[in-house]
């Protein structure tokens, strides 16, 4: 049980989450009231973080999946001595703030992503964890270990019920992840009602079959146990872990174990009452006992030894492996390296041409080995979708003889360094990851399939949007000539569709010239995703002596050919 002082720390938290839904009279006290204590636990004994500096590249990452409850995230931050004010917190919800109703990345220093759409989050953390495995494979030597880190994610019941979670959760179970640990804020509660009308399957059994290991803690206020399933699901590193923690929403109100205790304020009566029942003074409002915050805060001091630490072990690295050093110091600044596009191909003028899918094709292959960021794949579909980047290895758990004998590689060997990742057919989940990917860094991601599935992967498209994340989709067998398939195949209306989601920018390059200066843009692009949208069927490869310049594509639009006496 905690002691002392680790009870006070908690009951902050959880009164910080209360009175900032209270005072916004709006938001969800009920999961900070019950899983403060595993947000504690991993925030103050076991997340690596440095809050003086949220974007240190060997961070843990910490995905709060259940963003509904962002007040408990908006404590942790203020608490642990992130640049979020008291002020900011007691601003909660409100126009403007740095507080704002669900996490937003690029919003609140110290959020990773932005959630709210439940399941998403989730997965963005097993793109986070493709991401770390895929950096130390490429980076890490014997005594110099450059990428050494963990992603963490707090997930609800609305999370694992979501489709995309299943996606995602059993593709990291055949990629065995194990630096992914999910801790599940299991409370038999979600908004409308109780579990028991709508999720009854076992959870853990569930996840044992995606091949994770699970561990279950029953008393989510047992600090021990849920510091012992920590450690265990640390020292699993063959398998992701999903810890399964027994909480009580509402801890400690009148509401507590009930639907009421989700998305509402507790009201003024109810937060006294809650107060005096966990041994809280009634007043003031946002209380941070000064021990409590200095025991927070230690974290400050923690976070720069971790940090200054893995400064040393940098430059040990870059005195050991200058070349990598600096190819591995560009991916971590999001750079392009000097000369990534030289070879790029001038398709010569050809009233046949190419479908602008094989244009694309051989632009990814041409630019690929001198942009070692450049990592994704396909839904199962690189045959059709041409994204296959040949030779440049197949992302998987190192091999087994089952990977060895494997159709579908991409050659170059089955390991955590390989660059093709293989999705299977996953589409909602692979945008997710591919957001998961780009949010951790040092990767720039392109995921892939027919347009029409577009459909399926609409909420991370918007997600990678509002993120300004920078994922390039590659959607192909666009438009009526797509082949046999008929109209379930038919992209119809998908491109005006995406052309609606703000910052999505969304190209239909007209031949193959145009592809290449359209990957110029998607390649060189900060700050938003791109849509590719390519043909399966050959297009004629224009002539540039006669017509302007395919870069003139860079504008969103330009003049091929004017019309006889301007007059078209
Ligand atoms: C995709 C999606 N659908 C619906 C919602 C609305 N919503 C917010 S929380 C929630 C469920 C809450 O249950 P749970 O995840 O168990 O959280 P808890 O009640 O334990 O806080 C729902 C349906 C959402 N945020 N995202």
């Amino acid at each position: 049980m905690p002691d002392a002082l680790d009870r006070l720390c908690i009951d902050t938290i959880r009164f910080l989450s209360v009175d900032m839904v209270q005072k916004a009279n709006s938001g969800h006290p009920g999961m900070p009231l019950g899983a403060a204590p595993m947000a504690y636990l991993l925030w103050t004994r076991r997340l690596k973080h440095n809050p003086r500096n949220p974007s240190w590249f060997d961070r843990d990452r910490f995905v709060l999946s259940a963003g509904h409850g962002s007040a408990l995230l908006y404590s942790l931050l203020h608490l642990t001595g992130y640049d979020l004010s008291l002020d900011d917190i007691k601003q909660f919800r409100q126009w403007g703030s740095k507080t704002p109703g669900h996490p937003e990345r690029g919003h609140t220093p110290g959020v990773e992503v932005t959630t709210g759409p439940l399941g998403q989050g989730m997965a963005n953390a097993v793109g986070m964890a493709i991401a770390e495995a895929e950096l130390a494979a490429r980076y890490n030597r014997p005594d110099h270990a450059l990428v050494d880190h963990r992603t963490f994610a707090l997930v609800s019941d609305g999370d694992l019920m979501e489709g995309v979670a299943s996606e995602a959760a059993s593709l990291a179970g055949h990629l065995r992840l194990g630096k992914l640990t999910c801790l599940y804020d299991d409370n038999s509660i979600t908004l409308a009602g109780g579990t028991e009308i709508t999720f009854t399957e076992d959870r853990a059994a569930r996840f044992a079959a995606y091949g994770w290991h699970t561990i279950t803690v029953e008393d989510g206020n047992d600090l021990g146990a849920i510091g012992r399933a920590v450690d265990t699901a640390i020292a699993e590193t063959e398998r992701p872990s999903l810890i399964l923690v027994h909480t009580h929403i509402g801890y400690g109100s009148p509401e507590q174990d009930t639907f009421k205790a989700h998305g509402s304020p507790l009201g003024a009566a109810d937060v006294r009452k809650t107060k005096l029942k966990l041994g809280w003074p009634t007043e003031p409002d946002f209380l941070v006992p000064a021990e409590a915050l200095a025991h927070f805060r230690s974290a400050l001091a923690r976070g720069e030894a971790d940090e200054s630490a893995w400064n040393r072990r940098c430059r040990a690295y870059a005195e050991a492996f200058p070349d990598l050093s600096k190819e591995f110091e560009c991916r971590a600044r999001a750079a392009l390296p000097p000369g990534w596009d030289d070879g790029i191909p001038v398709f010569p003028a050809d009233a046949k041409g190419l479908a602008t899918r094989e244009a694309s094709g051989k632009i990814m292959n041409a630019v690929a080995a001198r942009l070692p960021a450049l990592i994704g794949g396909s839904a199962d579909l690189d045959p059709s979708t041409k994204t296959a980047l040949k030779g440049l290895g197949d992302f998987n758990p190192p091999p087994t003889p089952a990977t060895a004998e494997a159709q579908g590689s991409d050659g170059g060997g089955w390991s955590y360094a390989g660059r093709n990742l293989h999705f299977g057919v996953r589409e909602h989940a692979m945008g997710a990851i591919a957001n998961g990917l780009a949010a951790h860094g040092g990767i720039i991601p392109f995921d892939a399939t027919f347009f029409i599935f577009s459909d399926y992967m609409r909420p991370p498209l918007r997600l990678a949007a509002l993120m300004r994340l920078h994922v390039i989709h590659v959607f192909t067998h666009d438009s009526v000539a797509l082949g046999e398939d008929g109209p379930t195949h038919q992209p119809v209306e998908q491109l005006a569709n995406l052309r609606a989601i703000p910052n999505l920018f969304v190209i239909r390059p007209a031949d193959a010239n145009e592809t290449a200066a359209a990957w110029r843009v998607a390649l060189e692009m900060r700050g938003a995703p791109i849509a590719l949208v390519l043909t399966r069927q050959d297009l004629p490869t224009l002539d540039r002596t006669r017509y302007a310049a395919a870069d003139g594509l860079r504008r969103g639009a330009y003049v091929l050919k004017d019309a006889p006496n301007a007059a078209p």
